[in-house]
């Protein structure tokens, strides 16, 4: 029965001579059988053989989500097609969606990650798992699948959507664990209230909730509602899927990488400088034992900062505070929704039901916060009033506050969409 990996309480020395051996072997994987790497390597004047300790990974190219497009479907793949068992692609939000293929080896390693995310949050062989991310081309669904099924859980493979049903079953099969996007879990959790259920009576103890940027006020939010655990699971489907890291519930202080499959670098965005732990930037990650398609120095987007373990010997990253794209620049200010979220959620008289919308008017931009009230507080004017001051202390920028009857802001299936920009459209 799986329990503990012996690495995840490995010495750092052990760590890194894995490290150190995986990485010199998927760089030479990648500049073997991807004319891509083999192309970036050359043309930077490196070679696999270049790497003496993990650090050196800084001397080789960044991969970018364009040069995935650019090799849009198969180009990025390091194996022949018919050794492929399963293919993905990425959400793209912007631009064409990115394929991804895995070897039987790349499935079997990612359902052991997620088989160690679910045992870090808690879960154990025999628990039953409510399943509520999305199955089909997205990763959350299959890849929470099967590793649920690794742990030796029972899984209820509900998929997103159609809320009322997923509230019957989780009545009627009483499953320990839930894995949703967290905008999703709130989502059930109000379906339960309306059916006149408390969340607190349902059997569900721990949540692993991901895919999407969410705050601490949120993960209160989730616990409180539900009397649970709600941790955090990070990943990307160009790097694997759900489970290239994931908090501890005994810690619950940001996702443990997991190093023995991935190598995290923190850089400085714009001059793409290696920076030491500690310090805020975009995460950069490689994959270490990847065969179909390894990535090397994957630029994810995201910002975040790497820290000492803690509950595990293997480095945390901070909570994601957004992705450089969902970053919003509101006259010169950078602010992301989390940040917001974290706000607005410290008010118990607002709910975590909100979006943001972005306008240009006579030039200048504006921000236009949509927030559900609790019931009975709508036409308070104080939470709104107030949340306007609290946002321009700590963040400086001046918002509208508007609030709006229960149930008016879309709710989302799986990841939220928590800003509406609508300066590049013309009155
Ligand atoms: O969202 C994989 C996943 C599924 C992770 C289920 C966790 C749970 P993509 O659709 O490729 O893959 O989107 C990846 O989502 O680069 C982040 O911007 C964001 N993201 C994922 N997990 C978190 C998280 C899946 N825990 C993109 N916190 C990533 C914040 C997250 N953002």
């Amino acid at each position: 029965m799986p329990g503990l990996d012996a690495i995840e309480t490995a010495s750092r020395d052990e760590l890194t001579a894995l490290q150190t051996m995986r990485l010199r072997w998927s760089l030479e994987h990648a500049y073997a059988h991807v004319p891509h790497y083999r192309h970036a390597f050359d043309a930077a004047g490196v070679h696999p053989d270049d790497l003496r300790e993990p650090a050196d990974i800084a001397r080789f190219p960044f991969t970018t989500k364009q040069h995935l497009r650019d090799a849009y479907p198969f180009g990025m793949f390091a194996v022949p097609r018919e050794d492929i068992r399963r293919l993905h692609a990425s959400s793209g939000t912007t631009g064409s969606a990115t394929v991804v293929g895995y070897t039987q080896s790349d499935l079997d390693a990612w359902a052991e990650l997620v088989a160690r995310s679910i045992f870090a949050a808690g879960g154990r062989a025999g628990m039953m798992v409510h399943v509520a991310y999305g199955y089909g081309l997205f990763t959350g669904g299959l890849g929470a699948h099967a590793g649920a099924e690794r742990l030796g859980c029972c899984v209820v493979p509900v998929s997103g959507g159609m809320t009322p049903r997923q509230v019957q079953l989780i009545r009627d099969l009483r499953p320990d664990i839930l894995m949703a996007t967290p905008s999703y879990a709130l989502v059930i959790m109000d379906e339960l209230r309306a059916q006149g259920l408390d969340p607190r009576e349902t059997s569900l103890r721990t949540a692993l909730c991901g895919a999407e940027p969410w705050s601490e006020g949120m993960r209160a939010e989730l616990e409180q509602g539900f009397a649970m655990d709600a941790v955090d699971l990070y990943g990307l489907s160009e790097v694997l899927g759900p489970g290239v890291a994931c908090e501890c519930v005994e810690s619950k202080d940001g996702p443990h990488v997991w190093e023995d499959h991935f190598y995290p670098e923190i850089i400085d965005p714009d001059t793409g400088a290696v920076l030491p732990d500690g310090a805020p930037g975009e995460l950069v990650l490689t994959t270490l034992s990847r065969q179909a398609m390894p990535v090397i120095r994957y630029r994810t987007r995201d910002l975040s900062c790497l820290l000492p373990g803690t509950a595990r010997t293997m480095r945390r990253m901070a909570r994601i505070a957004g992705r450089s794209d969902d970053m919003i620049v509101l006259r010169g200010v950078n602010v992301f929704p989390s940040q917001i979220e974290e706000l607005l959620l410290r008010d118990a008289r607002l709910s975590p039901h909100y979006q943001i919308e972005l306008r240009r008017d006579e030039r200048l931009d504006r921000m236009i916060l949509h927030i559900e009230a609790r019931p009975g507080i709508e036409s308070d004017p104080a939470p709104a009033v107030e949340l306007r001051h609290a946002i321009k202390q700590a963040l400086g920028i001046s918002v509208d506050v508007t609030l709006v009857p229960a149930g008016t802001i879309e709710r989302s299936v799986g990841k939220a969409k928590r800003v509406r920009d609508l300066r590049t459209i013309t009155p």
